[in-house]
C-alpha cells in the first residue's frame, strides 16, 4: 500500500516509519510511505503556508494554493487515492475504518496545522475527515502517524504470518485478556497456573473468560456490540452475579 502524507514537516515521521513494526513493513516493500512537503508548492515569494484569517482571530490558517498544487502532484501519481484530511470534525477511527482504509491500493493524508485549514482547500480536495478521538493536537502529523500504523497492522504480512490483526483486542469488540512471559514467578507473583497446563483448550477458554472479565469492568459499553456465543453470554452472567456478590 502507498501512504502519501501532506504535511508542513516531514521531520516529524522519521522514527516513527524507519522503526519496529512500521519500520519492517517498509523494508519489505509492504508499505510505501511517501512524504510530500506542502512548502515548496507555495508560490508566495517566501514560500508561505498560512496567513491570517479573514474575519479576525487568533491565530493562522493555512491557505488554499499550496495545498491545492501538492494534492494536484500527488494526486497524478495517483489518482484512485483516497484522499483524507486528519481532524476532529471526522468519522472517529476505529478497527473498522482501519481494515476499510487496508484495502485501499493508494491513501493520500492532509495534515493541517495552527487554526485549521482554509476551508475551500477541504471542499476541494479532500474526500472525507477521520478523527482519531475528541481532542484537539497541534497539528495533524501525529494523527496521520495513529492512521498509517492502524492500518498497517491490517494489511497482510506487516504482523508476520503467525499473527493475526483479527485476534487482538476489538477485533471481536471485546478487550483483551492478560499476558505473562518469563519468569513464572517474579518476586513471588506467579503466572496463572492454567497457562502452564500445556492444554489448550483450557488456555482457551481461561483466555476468553479474562476478556470478558476486562471488558465487563472496564468498558461495559463495549459488550452491547461485541460478537458473543452463547457460553460468552452464560460466562458473562456468572461474571455479573460475582461481581454484584462481592461489592
Ligand atoms: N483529533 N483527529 C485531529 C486533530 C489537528 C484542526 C488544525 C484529531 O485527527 N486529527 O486534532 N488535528 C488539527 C485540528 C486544526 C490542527
Amino acid at each position: 500500500m502507498i501512504i502519501n502524507i501532506l504535511t508542513i514537516f516531514p521531520e516529524m515521521f522519521g522514527s516513527v516509519f524507519s522503526s519496529s513494526i512500521l519500520g519492517r513493513a517498509c523494508a519489505q516493500g509492504l508499505l510505501d510511505i511517501r512524504l510530500t512537503d506542502i512548502r515548496p508548492f507555495s508560490t508566495c515569494k517566501h514560500k508561505n503556508t498560512d496567513d491570517y484569517p479573514f474575519g479576525g482571530g487568533a491565530g493562522m490558517v493555512m491557505m488554499a494554493q499550496p495545498i491545492l498544487d501538492a494534492m494536484a502532484a500527488v494526486s497524478a501519481d495517483l489518482p484512485d487515492a483516497r484522499r483524507i484530511y486528519l481532524g476532529p470534525r471526522g468519522r472517529k477511527l476505529t478497527t473498522a475504518v482501519a481494515r476499510d482504509l487496508s484495502a485501499e491500493k493508494s491513501l493520500i493524508l492532509l495534515c493541517g496545522h495552527y487554526e485549521g485549514v482554509d476551508q475551500r482547500a477541504l471542499d476541494a480536495c479532500v474526500d472525507e475527515e477521520i478523527s482519531i478521538g475528541d481532542y484537539i493536537l497541534t497539528g495533524g502529523e501525529l494523527a496521520a502517524m495513529v492512521l498509517t500504523d492502524c492500518v498497517a497492522r491490517f494489511i497482510p504480512g506487516v504482523l508476520g504470518s503467525a499473527d493475526s490483526p483479527e485476534e487482538e483486542s476489538f477485533s471481536d469488540g471485546l478487550l483483551e485478556y492478560p499476558q505473562y512471559t518469563r519468569p513464572r514467578d517474579l518476586n513471588g507473583k506467579t503466572v496463572p497456573e492454567v497457562l502452564l497446563s500445556g492444554d489448550h483448550a483450557k488456555i482457551r477458554a481461561w483466555r476468553r473468560r479474562e476478556s470478558l472479565a476486562a471488558t465487563l469492568r472496564f468498558r461495559p459499553d463495549l459488550l452491547k456490540s461485541a460478537i458473543l456465543s452463547v457460553d460468552d453470554q452464560k460466562t458473562l452472567k456468572e461474571l455479573e452475579n460475582k461481581c454484584s456478590s462481592e461489592s
